[in-house]
C-alpha cells in the first residue's frame, strides 16, 4: 500500500493556542479546546513511488515550488519517511474547498489529511493519538483535527511531546451549538500564526498574564461542554480570544490582524446580543470573525451577518467528523 487519501476538517479553537516550548516537537506552551468543522476540509492523495524522481506537492491545481511554501510540507513527509523506514519520492495532491491562509486554519486540516495519507501510504498503522502527535509536528493546530465534535489538545508535560496531542471531549452530535464563519478578506495573512506566536513570546509584556489564565479558561469551556452552556462556553470563548488578541497587539512590531470589518462584527454581535440574539465571536490570526450560537438562531445570523457592509459572507458550520481515509483518490 503505497497510496491513500485521506480527508480532515478545519477547526476553529474555543480556547486559543499561542506560542510553542519546543518549535521542533511543536509543543505548545498552553492547551486549546476546538471544534472540528463540518464541511471546511481539505482531501489529500500521497504517494510513494520508486519512479518517482522527485517530491511534488500538488496544492489547489498548482505545483508549490517555493521554499517556503514546500519546505515545511517536505519536512514533515521526511518525518513520516523516517518513521516508516523508506526512502520513496512523494507525490502529494490536495485540496481545500474554503481559502488558503485567510484565517480559516487550513494548515490544521492541511496537516491532519498529510499526516493521515501520508503514514497510510508509508505503511504505518497509527491510530488517531499517533495520528495527532504527527500531525502536531506538521502544526499545532492539526493536532486536533484528527478528532471530530469537540476536542482537546494537551499541553503535556513531557519534553518527548508523548503526552501532547488531542483527544474528544464530545462527540458531533453532543450539542446543537453551531460556528457562523464570516469571510471579510480572503487575502494571505501578513504575519503568520507560526512568526507572530515566536515574536509574542519575545515582546509581549503580558504574556505571561495569558499563560496564567488560560488553564481556568480551559476547565469552563470544557466544563461548558459537557453541561451543554451556550453562555458559559461563548462568554469563555469570546474572552480568550480577546486576551490572545491583546498579546498579540502589544508585541514589537505590533501585529493587528484586525481590519474595520472584524471590528464592525464585534461591535453588531455584542448589540444584538443584548438585544435579542445571543452569539459570541472568535478570531484567530486573521480578520476574518467566527460568531458561535445555537442551531436555532443559525439562519437569523447569518442573514444579519450578510447585511453587514464589510462581510464577504457568511457559512454556518456544525460540529464535524473526525479526519478519515476514502478510496476515492485525487490522482
Ligand atoms: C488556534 N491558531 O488555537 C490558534 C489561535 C491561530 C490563533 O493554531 O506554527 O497554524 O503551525 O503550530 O497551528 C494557528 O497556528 O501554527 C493556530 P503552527 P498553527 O487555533
Amino acid at each position: 500500500m503505497m497510496k491513500a487519501t485521506a480527508v480532515a476538517n478545519s477547526n476553529i479553537a474555543l480556547t486559543k493556542y499561542w506560542g510553542k516550548r519546543d518549535s521542533k516537537l511543536m509543543l505548545p506552551q498552553n492547551g486549546s479546546i476546538s471544534m472540528t468543522l463540518d464541511g471546511l476540509n481539505t482531501t489529500t492523495t500521497v504517494e510513494f513511488n520508486p519512479t518517482y524522481e522527485n517530491d511534488i506537492v500538488i496544492l489547489n491545481d498548482q505545483e508549490l515550488t517555493d521554499e517556503k511554501d514546500v519546505g515545511e510540507i517536505i519536512k514533515h513527509l521526511d518525518l513520516i519517511r523516517e518513521m516508516a523506514g523508506i526512502t520513496e519520492r512523494v507525490k502529494v495532491v490536495s485540496k481545500n474547498n474554503f481559502p488558503t491562509a485567510a484565517g480559516l486554519a487550513s494548515s490544521a486540516s492541511g496537516f491532519a489529511a498529510l499526516s493521515f495519507a501520508a503514514s497510510k501510504a508509508a505503511g504505518l498503522d497509527f491510530d488517531k493519538k499517533e495520528l495527532s502527535m504527527l500531525s502536531r509536528r506538521g502544526s499545532g493546530s492539526a493536532s486536533r483535527s484528527i478528532e471530530g465534535g469537540f476536542v482537546e489538545w494537551h499541553r503535556g508535560e513531557r519534553e518527548d511531546g508523548t503526552d501532547s496531542f488531542a483527544e474528544q471531549i464530545a462527540p458531533k452530535d453532543h450539542w446543537d451549538f453551531r460556528m457562523v464563519t464570516t469571510i471579510v478578506s480572503i487575502e494571505e495573512k501578513k504575519v503568520k500564526s507560526r512568526a507572530g506566536m515566536a515574536q509574542t513570546l519575545k515582546t509581549c509584556p503580558y504574556y505571561d498574564k495569558w499563560l496564567a489564565t488560560v488553564n481556568e479558561d480551559i476547565n469552563t469551556v470544557r466544563e461548558g461542554i459537557k453541561e451543554k452552556n451556550f453562555t458559559k462556553v461563548g462568554e469563555t470563548a469570546e474572552f480568550n480570544s480577546l486576551k490572545m488578541h491583546a498579546t498579540m497587539i502589544t508585541t514589537k512590531p505590533s501585529i493587528i490582524y484586525w481590519n474595520p470589518a472584524t471590528m464592525e462584527i464585534m461591535h453588531a454581535i455584542q448589540a444584538w446580543r443584548e438585544e435579542d440574539l445571543e452569539s459570541y465571536f472568535t478570531m484567530d490570526a486573521g480578520p476574518n470573525v467566527k460568531v458561535m450560537c445555537m442551531a436555532k438562531d443559525a439562519d437569523e445570523l447569518k442573514s444579519r451577518l450578510e447585511q453587514l457592509p464589510g462581510v464577504k459572507q457568511a457559512i454556518i458550520c456544525k460540529p464535524g467528523d473526525a479526519a478519515k481515509l476514502v478510496d476515492e483518490h485525487l490522482f
